[in-house]
């Protein structure tokens, strides 16, 4: 043990800290040799990790304001583009709902004027209808002539084939209806089911008239289509079909083409061109 050189009651705060150290240095005598410098280090570590600790708690006080500064940022300009997309949808949606209310209103008007139109259509062709059927006057024989045309109604009933032979005896050929004004004409003058010059006897659905002309070419027909659809070739009256077209059906449906078999028995109607008409150039 050493012994104080210093007066303990002049110098009282000396001899205290003397006494610390000596404290310490007792300790550390006692200390084995190889672990005194460890525990120097120790402190000396203990106190580099503090420091190193305390200075980055400094950097996280500072870097963490940075942090939330950015993310409050990004934040508010995420808040912002959703607003500008809200806005844009709202202001998107507004037009769209104007443009639709505009586009039915548009579409309220056309439906009107299509109704008008149709109005108009009928009166025209109620009017086109008459003057057809003012200009169309019984000739002799019981033809009819009708622009540039004359018909027979026959009231004699055959089938297609004798239908057919007898108008070509009579220098004419069942009839051909190649316009609307025509079939209105005709559909005008019959209270009964007649034979017409149409017939797919050569080939099944290949619909041809007396003249060789086909459907295409003549650009009109009439079939009946409200329910069951013409041409059906219906074959539980003849199992060979129907093969013959005539204008009406036994229903009353004067205004219409049905397919039937060609070995019924009905009225025909004629048809050959009036040499004696000065008039050129119409469509029936
Ligand atoms: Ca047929
Ligand atoms: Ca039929």
């Amino acid at each position: 043990m050493r012994t104080d050189t210093v007066d303990s009651k002049q110098h009282p705060q000396h001899h205290k800290q003397f006494n610390k150290m000596d404290s310490i240095y007792e300790n550390l005598d006692y200390m084995p040799s190889t672990t005194a410098p460890d525990f120097r280090c120790s402190l000396y570590k203990d106190f580099s990790f503090e420091e190193r600790e305390q200075e980055r708690e400094r950097e996280r006080e500072v870097t963490s304001p940075k942090w939330s500064k950015v993310l409050l940022t990004l934040l508010s300009f995420s808040l912002a583009f959703a607003l500008g997309g809200l806005c844009a949808l709202g202001m998107l949606y507004v037009n769209t709902r104007s443009d639709f209310i505009s586009a039915k209103e548009k579409n309220s008007t056309i439906t009107r004027e299509l109704e008008e139109l149709k109005t108009n259509c009928t009166r025209v062709k109620e009017s086109l209808s008459l003057s057809v059927a003012q200009s169309c006057n019984l000739s002799v024989d019981g033809w009819i002539a009708c622009r540039g045309k004359l018909y027979l109604f026959n009231s004699g009933k055959l089938n297609w084939s004798s239908s057919r032979a007898f108008c070509v005896s009579k220098g004419a050929d069942l009839v051909t209806i190649t316009s609307l004004t025509e079939q209105d004409f005709l559909v005008s003058k019959i209270k009964q089911t007649h034979w017409i010059g149409l017939s797919d006897l050569e080939t099944e659905g290949h619909w041809v008239w007396v003249n060789n002309q086909t459907l295409n070419e003549t650009g009109v027909q009439f079939w009946f289509s409200e329910g069951p659809t013409e041409p059906d070739n219906w074959k539980k009256q003849d199992p060979s079909g129907e093969d013959c077209a005539s204008l009406g059906d036994s229903n009353g449906n004067f205004q219409s083409w049905f397919d039937a078999s060609c070995k019924q028995k009905k009225k025909f109607i004629c048809e050959k061109k009036n040499v004696s008409t000065s008039i050129i150039g119409t469509n029936l």
